[in-house]
């Protein structure tokens, strides 16, 4: 379990109730709030995220305190946000002054410490698919990032040669994400097409699972009848990379069906989508003009790797 002992930040010990750093339109942060409003907890008063006052400090019952972190305006990549989540991304949730990071372990411990049905599966055979396509969500993340900043988000993604010198200094040399690495690669073009074509692939392979798994025997969800981390995860990747343009619909039906009954689910309508419908639409039109003109990920879908 992710828990991060002994944070930098002298906020996170001052903080009582459940508090979640986040982004409305990052998909990581989006499996978390998924998961809080499945699991009974709703969305509460909206802080700074820095904020250290009194009474930004105090949780309601039931709710989580929303302290959004301007992935755009770069707020990760401050000091500040560093001493709170020492990897630079989001998410990072305090729960009663315990820091907590990667997100799925944090839906893990909320699952496993809110009273309510569980989303993780008793049955032991469900429990280890939702293990396993989890594990492989997980491992396609860098992937859904390749994607998503060249198809995407492209030169809005970049940063400025004054934040790619903070984050370099900043970023730990053990940090997992890697973000300075791929954002050396990024801002200056030097990425190749096949890189990235590779990633959409790898994605593809794992989109393709999905379809298969859900074409056979007419289940629900990704294990069965109910909802699962795994549909969380696996939901949340097909969101971003459907706001790059790709056509879902066309390539897998099964996948493209069981998206549509989880758009449906109170987590993606309130978690997710809540505040984020502007910003997601916003990226689906600047897509749907790109695929419309021959230069989206509709487009790449079609190219061999060598392109
Ligand atoms: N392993 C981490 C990954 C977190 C992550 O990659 N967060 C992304 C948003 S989905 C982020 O904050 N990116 C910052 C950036 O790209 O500059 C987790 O699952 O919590």
């Amino acid at each position: 379990m992710a828990i991060v002992d002994n944070p930098k930040s002298p906020l996170i010990a001052k903080l009582e109730g459940v508090h979640l750093w986040h982004f409305e339109g990052a998909p990581c942060a989006q499996r978390v709030r998924f998961a809080l409003v499945e699991r009974g907890l709703r969305r509460g008063r909206e802080v700074p995220w820095y904020s250290d006052k009194p009474v930004d400090c105090v949780g309601e019952p039931g709710r989580w305190v929303s302290r959004h972190v301007s992935l755009i305006k770069k707020d990760h990549i401050t000091p500040e946000y560093a001493a709170i989540q020492p990897n630079m991304v989001v998410p990072a949730l305090v729960h009663d002054g315990v820091l907590h990071i990667e997100s799925m372990d944090i839906v893990k411990y909320v699952d496993d410490h809110w009273p309510g049905e569980k989303l993780i599966p008793a049955d032991p055979e469900r429990l280890n698919l939702n293990d396993d396509l989890v594990t492989q969500a997980k491992a396609l993340h860098r992937s859904v990032r390749f994607v998503s900043f060249r198809w995407g988000l492209r030169s809005l993604g970049k940063l400025n040669a004054k934040e790619e010198a903070q984050l370099k200094q900043l970023e730990q040399q053990d940090s997992p994400e890697k973000m300075a690495e791929f954002y050396s690669g990024f801002d200056s073009g030097t990425i190749p097409q096949a890189v990235y074509l590779d990633h959409l692939r790898r994605l593809e392979a794992g989109y393709a699972r999905i379809d298969g798994l859900l074409d056979g025997d007419g289940r629900r969800f990704l294990t069965g009848a109910t909802l699962t981390p795994a549909d969380i995860i696996w939901s949340l990747s097909v969101l971003r990379i459907s706001e790059c343009g790709y056509p879902f619909a066309e390539h897998y039906p099964a996948l493209a069906d069981w998206y549509g009954r989880i758009s449906q689910r109170p987590g993606f309508r309130e978690g997710v989508m809540a505040r984020n419908r502007f910003l997601s639409g916003a990226f689906k039109a600047k897509a749907a003009v790109e695929n419309l003109f021959g230069k989206g990920l509709r487009q790449a879908s079609q190219l061999p790797v060598s392109a």
